[in-house]
């Protein structure tokens, strides 16, 4: 029963002594503040874009599916059905705003139609437009009842939501009754037949809005298929972990990844678990998330982190970084009543912001950047305005109010709220997504507002995972109550409750204390767990500690080389001692690894264009996925444009790909989908090229195309920064018959330069970098001289850094080569180059390659480095595979400002790949 659910809701305002108090009249303000930026976003819609979709906040104009160049499957959202109007009406009653709810309702009902030839994703339909309606047309019948507003209202809303959602029915016409992912409004699976994948997430997130629609309907039919899905999805769970995959076959239902987390293509799932016992009352679904809930805290839960692990080996991490949807995860914990992980995590997650000023899309254990978007995603304020409910600790006020300042000083532009492309760059898209209006500014008002301030009593309603609100008083209508038939071991379930009574007896800053500054004590250590060798930092003073503590010592030897020596008697404890052994172990394997890939420019490619007798040759950059570019496996064919350049939706003129290389655009879908629209095409290869204007390979780190896990590209992909594809570009256009050819650099150098071409490359590159320095350039001004001596301060590089220690042997490499640069400045050209050679030759070329072999670029500084991107190893996909697979690029792939960083930040690592192993038992 749902009042049994109450209890989870009501959720124990916590009154905490706190000494952050945020005054009354700043809380307000906060209010009012929000109120301010919903309407700056609703009315820039509204007049700007309307009744289009979703309102492009740059060019100020609505985004039509099929009129706006397609972004592939992302517009999977879009059916010309005014989805931003759609999903913001609650807000507008949250707002209090009951004439502009009343406007807006007879604008939907007078404009939206579902009776369009159309697919969209049945998951996003659902949550945004049927809950929106939904949700809507129950406000809409309260406020009717004061007899003030939409006194003419009879339910209109709700016959769209029954029409659409009669419309998405034919979804779960699959073996299983696990719903396709997409759906054609008008013609159902028509054309989808062949449709096979979709994600946990899509087909576990149905359950509430269908429910709520049969209730209010009287059409049992929307739950019952729904149910059935839910029913299916419980018993593909892996049996003995309890952990479920991310994407699955719906008419075998299989698991096609078995990848298990909380965040991207599962999240929502366990969140319908909970939701569905909380609405419907049902205790089965109770029963089922507390099943997974013990799974998740046993194996994916680190602390205050979340990995995802593999479903069937639960003990093994699947990648290292976690995505930005997990923090919807605390707010969970907090409606099930457990506050202190949801307390931590949500600390781990301030921190991240903190550090990157939003939450980008994927970040690793030690906080770096993996994939920097930020949509402006709702999630952490969801969780933020759970946690201030549960404790009243102002604390979270404060991160909300950070949050908010970031929106404002960040994405606010003329037309609205723009989404972030990266939070290094926080360089804006042309992106507002219709849950910025339904869910982020919700969050955000309603943490500022006291229970007094809203019109409706929030405790009476579930929060969907739209932030739309369905009433508890649904299930007294329960016309199915009997429809768990066939469940086979429910009695089992109940022994594995928690019992979550920790919210009552804690403060949060008692959890949150021991997590702050993260990163200066290094979540892999101390507390948190064993420090792992990869995430070692000789920099930082606790990993000394522990490393004392483990019984190794660290020799730095006259050559330079360093020594790690353990001594188990020195140990602080056994414990201690065997994580050195652990330690030491993993130190050895990375020193193999990184002596595995410093062969690197084996991945370089090259695109060739013309004959060998008046070639040019154009650094390339690979792919993760597809066919490996190496010695004579070579592509060789004419080139063509693709259109549309982005390669994101259906070719035009698909007959003219064949046998071709084709150039495309980065941007708007994921790499591995442009390759696979063109190898379908039947292409033979493919250029992407940046859509960054005036990058070029020479000022940016290594780039490595990510692919999506999935392992059906046959074609090769290479990819070319912007400045660089303008020689192909002008050859191309004026010889539309030019040869090009995809190869191996090094393969395709040495049929231009014979056997030692590589480092012959390698030289010119660098001389190329260098004498582009000299004289008077940020290079040699600034970083350079502030590698020198005295001189030294991190801080010109690193602006907030105050804890970056220099290695002397980095001084002293980079005072030669600086003592290089300046008797250079001011000698012929030839003695310059004669004296790069020598360098070339000697420890310091040695010096500096190994330093960029290992280098992964993860430091702030490169960030900061204006004149270089820090490493970009992502795309668009939301699934990028770990970066330890990436392989480094040798010192071509630098520019001279990144290697003088790399030099400062990666101090110590360099040499650890040098070191001598001793490992004493006595
Ligand atoms: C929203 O549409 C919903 O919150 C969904 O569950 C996840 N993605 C977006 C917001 O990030």
């Amino acid at each position: 029963m749902p009042r049994a659910a109450a209890p989870l809701l009501a959720l124990l305002a916590l009154v905490a002594a706190h000494d952050n108090h945020m005054p009354n009249e700043e809380r307000l303000s906060l209010r009012e503040e929000t109120r301010d930026m919903f309407y700056h976003a609703y009315h820039a819609y509204m007049e700007n874009a309307y009744p289009a979709d979703e309102l492009m906040p740059l060019s100020c104009k609505g985004r039509y599916r099929g009129v706006t160049p397609t972004r592939g499957d992302m517009d999977d959202v879009l059916g010309n059905f005014s989805l931003t109007l759609v999903d913001s009406l609650d807000t507008l009653v949250i707002l209090g705003d009951f004439s502009e709810f009343e406007d807006a309702v007879r604008l939907v009902i007078k404009d939206v139609s579902f009776d369009r030839d159309v697919i969209v994703s049945v998951f996003e339909t659902n949550i945004r437009m049927l809950g929106g309606l939904l949700s809507a047309h129950i406000l809409a019948s309260e406020l009717q009842g004061g007899g003030q507003f939409l006194t003419w209202y009879k339910g209109e809303l709700l016959d769209l939501a029954h029409d659409l959602g009669r419309r998405l029915l034919p979804a779960f016409n699959t073996s299983t009754g696990i719903p396709h992912s997409r759906v054609n409004l008008k013609h159902g699976l028509q054309g989808l037949q062949n449709s096979r994948e979709t994600c946990t997430a899509c087909a576990g997130t149905m359950i509430l809005e269908m429910a709520a629609l049969s209730r209010l309907t009287g059409e049992p039919i929307f739950e019952q298929k729904a149910h059935k899905a839910m029913d299916r999805l419980w018993k593909i769970r892996h049996r003995s972990s309890d952990l479920m995959g991310t994407v699955l076959n719906v008419h075998s239902g299989d698991w096609v990844r078995k990848d298990s987390g909380v965040g991207a293509g599962i999240d929502s799932y366990y969140e319908y678990c909970l939701k569905a016992y909380i609405l419907l009352g049902d205790e089965t679904y109770l029963a089922r998330f507390y099943r997974h809930y013990n799974a998740v805290m046993k194996y994916i839960s680190r602390g205050p982190m979340m990995f995802d692990v593999h479903m069937h080996r639960p003990d093994m991490q699947s990648r290292h970084f976690m995505d930005a949807l997990l923090a919807f995860w605390p707010g969970l914990q907090v409606l099930l009543g457990d506050v202190k992980p949801a307390v931590e995590t949500h600390e781990m997650l301030y921190q991240v912001m903190q550090r990157h000023t939003f939450i980008p899309e994927a970040f690793t254990a030690d906080f770096q950047v993996h994939w920097g978007q930020h949509p402006l995603r709702p999630e952490f304020l969801e969780s933020t305005y759970f946690l201030y409910l549960a404790t009243g600790d102002h604390h979270y006020l404060w991160v909300a109010r950070a949050a908010l300042k970031s929106l404002q000083k960040y994405t606010r532009v003329p037309c609205g709220y723009a989404a972030v492309n990266d939070v290094r760059t926080r360089i804006h898209e042309d992106r507002m997504d219709s849950y910025v209006l339904a869910e982020t500014f919700k969050y955000l008002y309603m943490i500022f507002s006291d229970d007094s301030d809203l019109p409706v009593n929030l405790q009476d309603y579930v929060l969907t995972t739209e932030a739309h609100l369905l009433p508890l008083s649904l299930a007294d209508n329960n016309n199915n109550s009997s429809y768990f038939s066939d469940f086979d071991d429910e009695d089992e379930m109940f022994q594995y409750s928690r019992t979550c009574s920790n919210s009552m007896d804690f403060l949060p800053e008692t959890a949150r204390r021991p997590l702050k500054n993260m990163m200066m004590e290094c979540p892999n250590s101390g507390p948190l767990g064993r420090l792992a060798a990869k995430h070692f930092k000789p920099c930082d003073p606790q990993h000394m500690h522990t490393l004392a503590d483990m019984g190794i010592s660290i020799l730095t030897l006259a050559d330079g080389r360093v020594q790690l020596l353990q001594t188990l008697s020195m140990a602080k404890s056994s414990r201690d001692a065997k994580d050195g052994l652990i330690f030491m172990r993993e130190m050895a394997e990375l020193s193999e690894q990184n002596a595995l890939v410093s062969d690197l420019s084996v991945r370089l490619c090259a695109v060739r264009l013309g004959s060998a007798q008046s070639e040019e040759i154009l650094v390339a950059f690979p792919a993760q996925f597809g066919p490996e570019l190496k010695g004579s496996n070579r592509i060789v064919s004419n080139v063509v444009h693709a259109k549309p350049a982005k390669v994101c939706g259906a070719l035009q003129d698909a007959s003219i790909y064949r046998e071709k290389i084709v150039i495309a655009e980065r941007g708007e879908c994921t790499f591995a989908d442009k390759v696979r629209r063109l190898q379908n095409a039947h292409a033979v290869g493919v250029i992407i090229v940046d859509n960054v204007v005036g990058s070029t390979h020479s000022t940016t780190p290594l780039f490595v195309m990510s692919g999506d896990g999935v392992n059906d590209v046959t074609i090769p992909a290479v990819f070319l920064f912007y400045d660089d594809s303008n020689t192909l570009k002008a050859k191309f256009a004026k010889n539309p018959n030019i040869i090009i050819t995809l190869g191996e650099a090094k393969s395709i150098l040495n049929e231009k330069y014979g056997e030692n071409s590589n480092e012959m490359h390698v030289k010119e590159e660098i001389l190329f970098e260098l004498e582009k320095s000299i004289p008077n350039n940020h290079f040699e001004n600034t970083v350079l001289n502030s590698l020198i001596g005295d001189q030294f301060d991190p801080k010109i590089i690193i602006p907030d850094s105050q804890n970056i220690k220099v290695n002397p042997l980095v001084v002293k490499h980079s005072q030669e080569i600086y003592s290089l640069l300046q008797s250079s400045a001011d000698s012929d050209n030839n003695s310059f180059i004669e004296k790069l050679e020598e360098a070339l030759h000697n420890e310091i070329f040695q010096f500096l390659n190994m330093v960029l072999a290992i280098s992964k670029s993860r430091d702030a500084s490169v960030k900061k480095d204006s004149s270089s991107t820090v490493s970009s190893d992502v795309d668009e996909s939301a699934d990028v595979e770990s970066d330890d697979d990436i392989i480094w690029g040798n010192v071509t792939a630098y520019g001279p400002s990144t290697v003088a960083c790399c030099l400062v930040l990666e101090c110590w690592k360099p040499l650890m790949i040098s070191m001598v192993l001793l490992v004493t038992a006595n």
